[in-house]
Order: structure tokens, then C-alpha cells, then sequence
């Protein structure tokens, strides 16, 4: 997800720093190139989060993450649906069947993979993820891997509003970032293209 990198404070590098290290490239301002974004004012989107019951000590975790943010980004409960499945593996058809109502500009995906013993994870973390990018290239609509993939529970739950964020957050984010920017892309006219063109803002 860029929107969380893109979120994180940069910090100009100090006098004498390495600027040839890979990662002073984080100190660039990405808000300096012109561009069609997308904002994160959620006033008037609808939007569909599909949780999975699997690991619900984290998913629930990662729900409150989304919904707070929602709440933060304007997007009205009236505007929110919450729909749950048993597991990650059932995210796709869920969200497929969401994104046949036309009724959303965006879905959700909230779930929890965490290896286990067996290959068992693999296929669930594959195949959650390759369905969603299906359906959100099929329907022409935002659909968002707010999927933890972890070796462990405590990585997970670092990860869902712990030491390392909350994937849940960051996914509200992107559905909305991402709502905004197709509605701009869709209502775009000849032309429009110029100010895409990624050039540097003087
Ligand atoms: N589902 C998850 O969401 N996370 C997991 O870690 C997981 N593991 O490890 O088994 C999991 N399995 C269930 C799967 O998503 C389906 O619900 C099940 O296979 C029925 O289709």
C-alpha cells in the first residue's frame, strides 16, 4: 500500500549524510510532482468492509482501525456496510458479489493469514490476494488488501494496532485515496492529461 509510505514523516537528510543510500530517497517530498491524487475526504463514499472471522483477535482489531478512520476521513455510518465471511479465502467472493451491487466506491478486505505448519497458508494468502486483484480489475472498482500475512500471531497483532500500525487504518486510506482518484480518472477530459504528466512543480 503506498498511501501509508506515503503518509510516514520524511526527514530531510542532515549534513554529511549518505544521499547515494537507498533509502534518502524517502526524504524526497512526492508532493512537490504535479498530478491527479486522490483525497482522503471520504464525505459522500460508500464503501463495503468484508472481514473474515479467522483469527478474529486480530481482524476485529483491524476493523476498528478501518472504522475509525472512516469516521476520521467523513465517510458516514449510513454510508458503511459490514459483511463477514469465515475466513481470507472467502474475501474475493464476497467482495465480488459487493461489487456487483454497483452500490460502493470502494470495498474493504480485512483478514489474518498466519503460517502455520503446513502449505495450508500459501494457498489461502495466495488466493485471497490474486482474487481481489481480480475482482478490483473486473469491476473497475477500489477493492483493498487489508490482508495480514505473518509467521505468527505476534507479528499480526503488532501489525492490527500494535508497534506496527494497524493494516486496518491504512486500508480505510487507501479506499478512499483510491475512490477519489478513479472519480477524477473517470470524469477526465482531453487534456486533463497534461497536469498528469508527473512533472516537477517549480
Ligand atoms: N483463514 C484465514 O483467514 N487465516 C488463516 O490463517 C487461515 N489458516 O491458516 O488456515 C485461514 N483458513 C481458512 C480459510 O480462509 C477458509 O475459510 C477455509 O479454508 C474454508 O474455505
Amino acid at each position: 500500500m503506498t498511501s501509508a509510505e506515503d503518509n510516514k514523516p520524511v526527514e530531510a537528510p542532515g549534513p554529511g549524510a549518505d544521499k547515494s543510500a537507498g533509502h534518502r530517497l524517502l526524504a524526497m517530498d512526492l508532493h512537490d510532482f504535479a498530478g491527479i491524487r486522490g483525497s482522503q475526504d471520504g464525505t459522500g463514499l460508500r464503501v463495503a468492509i468484508v472481514c473474515s472471522r479467522f483469527n478474529g483477535e486480530v481482524t476485529g482489531r483491524l476493523l476498528e482501525g478501518t472504522l475509525v478512520e472512516l469516521d476520521r476521513s467523513a465517510v458516514t455510518e449510513a454510508d458503511r456496510t459490514v459483511v463477514w465471511v469465515p475466513g481470507a479465502f472467502e474475501l474475493p467472493l464476497a467482495a465480488m458479489a459487493l461489487a456487483r451491487t454497483r452500490q460502493y466506491d470502494a470495498v474493504i478486505c480485512l483478514g489474518a493469514v498466519i503460517r502455520g505448519e503446513t502449505s495450508h497458508y500459501d494457498f489461502v494468502a495466495g488466493e485471497c490476494a490474486a482474487g481481489l486483484q481480480r475482482v478490483q480489475l473486473e469491476m473497475n472498482l477500489p477493492v483493498v488488501f487489508g490482508v495480514l500475512t505473518t509467521e505468527n500471531l505476534e507479528q499480526a497483532l503488532a501489525r492490527s494496532g500494535g508497534a506496527v500500525g494497524n493494516k486496518g487504518t491504512e486500508a480505510a486510506m487507501t479506499a478512499i485515496e483510491m475512490a477519489n482518484v478513479l472519480r477524477q480518472l473517470e470524469s477526465a477530459r482531453p487534456g486533463m492529461a497534461d497536469s498528469a504528466s508527473g512533472t516537477q512543480r517549480q
